[in-house]
């Protein structure tokens, strides 16, 4: 170690000594490498709890009747689980982790544009975090409206909603400051040369998600202020008794988190767009066209919320008018599903670890969106909304997606973060019993919706019995191959081989810099003569 210490002339980010010694080298850090790591070392901490509760509900699950615990404790599991994964997780997810610590080195500038608003994000979200889960231990017993605190109940319930619905509320103020750090970054501080068709596409993916960040998130602050105000002074904006009304909370809660949803997928689909064209070692196809799709969905995810109300009471029109919006922005997501695919054609693939993740982020994530489309259909939906095959297309979704898209961000960015290799055969075991656990665990639900199981109960009738046994062996399944991925790279964080600068020869900027990269990332600001994906 130290003989490696005197060799290296600038030392790692890792090794930096600033003015703070110990943990508080990390916690008042404004480098945007360590505030990366201090976001994944605290959503691995938030993951394992709401993990945690997951697991629980689904072995309470395994059998009709209660089996370890009662009514209550599963609805406010359900919404612990929910909130935890939603806003501590997959919202600031890639973005904050990943987008803080390569934004900045792969287009080629020394930290982002506001590194103490960075840092200040994370105190807001660890701040936020707190007030939220703090509902779990105050007085009148956890929340358990579920994540998205639908009026008029969330006034009604006599549980603990203040401090969850505050905490969502301060946790959008670190999401809009991060937004506004990453947009400023990316217009100001490319490197000479790289023009905004140079860039590469996960830059892109965080520069279309910024912009959602920035202007949707203080829809939902709004909202849940309404929520609060609500609660405690009766003011009568949801509730129809002093003259509200319920639908108007959906309207509100859904224009901001139907975007949010493109908050979570539009960075996994960076990510993707990254890792494909590294191990099919050839440029990406239709680079314009991932571009252009990228800030479409942005957009066009803006006009589609109405399609989580098709149930809930609107007009024809506006049902029709949803329905068909719905259909419109799969088309850019489903132009990048071709064009990856594309990039794959006639190419000589090295099948990495990181690799092997975008592999099944596709196949999940086809099946998430495949059964959006049938939930987007008025019909269908009336037949499905609020049952198991819900639960199974967002998970698809939003773990096949944003989750896939994270673990694969993690296995392809780890020498670079942490310099060193982690075991490629246990990453792989782990990759498999990970993937086929989620499968067992979900498709079954989407089965189980089918014939009618309604979602956030705790109990059902003796039917669903045989699909449920099987599902809840996937949770026990991919929680283990979890526990196999991330011991591996824990270990490995320590004792790994030594990774070169570029352990899988790709040709973005982060390659060219040290693994782990020094604190100022580059020595000498590059110039960008070529494109980002130039392998030919
Ligand atoms: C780690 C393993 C996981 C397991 C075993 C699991 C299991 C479950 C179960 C059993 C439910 C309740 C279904 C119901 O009764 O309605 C649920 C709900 C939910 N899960 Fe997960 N889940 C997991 C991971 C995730 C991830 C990674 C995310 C986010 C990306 C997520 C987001 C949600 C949301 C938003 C809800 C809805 C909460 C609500 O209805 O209010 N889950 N999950
Ligand atoms: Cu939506």
């Amino acid at each position: 170690m130290t003989e490696t210490l005197k060799q290296t002339p600038t030392p790692s980010f890792l090794e930096y000594q600033g003015r703070f010694k110990g943990i508080f080298a990390w916690i008042f850090s404004t480098d945007h490498k360590r505030i990366g790591l201090l976001y994944l070392y605290s959503m691995l901490v938030f993951f394992s709890i709401a993990a945690t509760l997951g697991l629980m509900m689904k072995l309470e699950l395994i059998a009709p009747g209660r089996t370890i615990m009662g009514a209550q404790t599963y609805n406010s599991f359900f919404t612990l689980h929910g909130i935890t994964m939603i806003f501590l997780i997959v919202v600031p997810g890639l973005p904050a982790v990943f987008g803080n610590f390569f934004l900045p080195i792969l287009i080629g500038a020394k930290d982002v544009a506001f590194p103490k608003l960075n840092l200040f994000s994370w105190w807001i979200y660890i701040v936020g975090a707190f007030i939220a889960l703090s509902s779990q231990f105050l007085g009148d017993g956890p929340p358990d409206t579920g994540w998205t605190f639908y009026a008029p109940y969330s006034f009604k319930t006599g549980t603990n909603m203040l401090p969850a619905v505050t905490g969502a509320f301060v946790l959008g103020f670190s999401s809009i400051a991060t937004g506004i750090n990453f947009i400023v970054t990316i217009h100001r501080l490319r490197a000479p040369g790289m023009k905004w068709m140079k860039m590469p596409l996960f830059p892109w993916a965080l520069y279309g998600t910024a912009w959602i960040q920035v202007l949707a998130t203080p829809i939902v602050g709004i909202t849940l202020l309404m929520v609060v105000l609500e609660r405690t002074l009766q003011i009568g904006f949801f509730d129809p008794a002093l003259g509200g009304d319920p639908i108007l909370y959906q309207h509100l809660f859904w224009i901001y988190s139907h975007p949010a949803v493109y908050i979570m997928i539009l960075p996994a689909m960076g990510v993707i767009s990254e890792i494909i064209p590294t191990f099919a070692r050839k440029t990406i196809f239709g680079y314009t066209a991932i571009v252009v799709s990228t800030l479409a969905i942005a957009f066009v995810g803006y006009f589609v919320w109405g399609h989580h109300m098709f149930t809930s009471g609107m007009s024809g029109v506006a049902l029709y008018t949803f329905s068909i919006l719905t259909f419109l922005v799969a088309i850019p997501s489903a132009i990048k599903i071709f064009n990856w695919v594309a990039t794959l054609h006639k190419a000589s693939i090295d099948l990495q670890t990181p690799f092997l993740w975008a592999l099944c982020f596709l196949f999940v994530f086809m099946i998430g969106g495949l059964s959006g489309m049938v939930l987007g259909a008025l019909s269908a939906n009336v037949h499905l909304h609020d049952t198991a095959f819900v639960v199974a297309h967002f998970h698809y979704i939003v773990f096949g997606g944003t989750g896939f898209a994270f673990f694969g961000a993690l296995h392809y960015w780890f020498p670079k973060m942490f310099g060193r290799m982690y075991d490629k055969s246990w990453a792989n075991i782990g990759l498999a019993i990970f993937f086929t656990g989620f499968n067992t665990l979900y498709l079954p639900m989407f089965y189980l919706g089918i014939t009618g199981m309604p979602r956030r109960y705790y109990d059902y009738v003796e039917r669903f019995h045989g699909p449920n046994i099987v599902s809840s062996m996937g949770a026990m399944l991919m929680i283990s191959g979890l526990i196999i991925l991330i011991t591996n790279l824990v270990r490995s964080a320590r004792h790994g081989a030594k990774a070169g600068k570029d352990p899988w020869k790709g040709k973005t900027l982060e390659w060219t810099v040290d693994s782990p990269p020094s604190l100022e990332n580059f020595d000498e600001i590059p110039l960008v003569t070529q494109d980002p994906y130039d392998y030919d």
